[in-house]
């Protein structure tokens, strides 16, 4: 299908440490496995690989069990790139080793700074026009500076308050934008109002977590195991390759969390 989506070339990921599950969650699913996280991670990477991009591979890092989940440390636009400052203060320290990577790739580089906070994966961009989740990790302030920046860059954006959605720890946990004006949107945030122009493909609550899904490129990456989303994406025209992502939502994780596409 033709896309209005950006063409991706490259992700930067970086492998779950040994100690990836003493990271933060709100779930109640058990551990995680390392040596199960670590295979679904290599299978992840080969997905995008799969869909055309060169993977480029930080060193997993014990000092921050999170720091698998790189999308939360940055924001990237064709126009340049924004380091985040997560909400979370045992993420703080993940940016420094994201910031030499983008020196390389991108000529523009902003960042947010104190107070404010902003985790990556709560900002979805839908074709140059930003939604910036207001959340329990990224705060108004931070969301002001990231909307500040945005727009000298000549994006728009809007704020949407996911504080009381219950059960998704950030903005991305619940949407995903999949070019051509396709949204997909849990069941609970299907009616807010500011969607209404874009249509729309409603995760049901039971499938809630596949709602965190990735475009790149020709595929719609998704998450193994949910059946009647995986069927709705077919319907409506999009390719689905699925990975197995089990230990990461035990930790909160989706599959747009372990990169950063660009
Ligand atoms: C955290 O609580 O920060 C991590 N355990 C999960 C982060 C997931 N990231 C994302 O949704 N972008």
């Amino acid at each position: 299908m033709t896309a209005t989506h950006p063409v991706f070339c490259r992700a930067i990921v970086r492998p779950p440490a040994s100690n990836f599950a003493e990271g933060l969650t709100t779930q109640d699913l058990g551990l995680p496995s390392y040596e199960t996280a670590l295979q679904q991670h290599a299978a992840y990477c080969q997905a995008l690989r799969r869909c055309g991009l060169e993977v480029i591979e930080l060193p997993a890092d014990p000092d921050y069990p999170d720091s698998t989940f790189v999308e939360d440390t940055a924001i990237l636009t064709p126009r340049g790139a924004i380091l985040a400052r997560p909400g979370a203060p045992s993420r703080q320290g993940e940016v420094e080793a994201i910031r030499p990577v983008l020196v390389e790739y991108f000529k523009r580089l902003a960042e947010i700074s104190d107070p404010g906070t902003v985790d990556g994966g709560d900002i979805c961009e839908a074709d140059g026009h930003f939604f910036i989740g207001l959340s329990a990790r990224t705060n108004l302030e931070g969301g002001r500076q990231l909307a500040a920046i945005l727009q000298q860059a000549g994006y728009s954006s809007e704020f949407v308050d996911v504080t009381n959605i219950p059960g998704i720890l950030h903005l991305k946990s619940g949407m995903a934008y999949l070019g051509d004006d396709v949204l997909v949107l849990m069941d609970a945030m299907a009616d807010i109002d500011i969607f209404r122009s874009y249509q729309i493909i409603r995760v049901d609550e039971r499938e809630q977590y596949a709602a965190n899904c990735i475009r790149v490129n020709d595929f719609v990456v998704i998450a193994d195991g949910f059946a009647a989303f995986e069927e709705s994406l077919c319907r409506a025209g999009f390719r689905p390759l699925r990975c197995p992502m089990s230990e990461f939502q035990k930790m909160d994780g989706g599959l747009s969390c372990l990169s950063l596409r660009f």
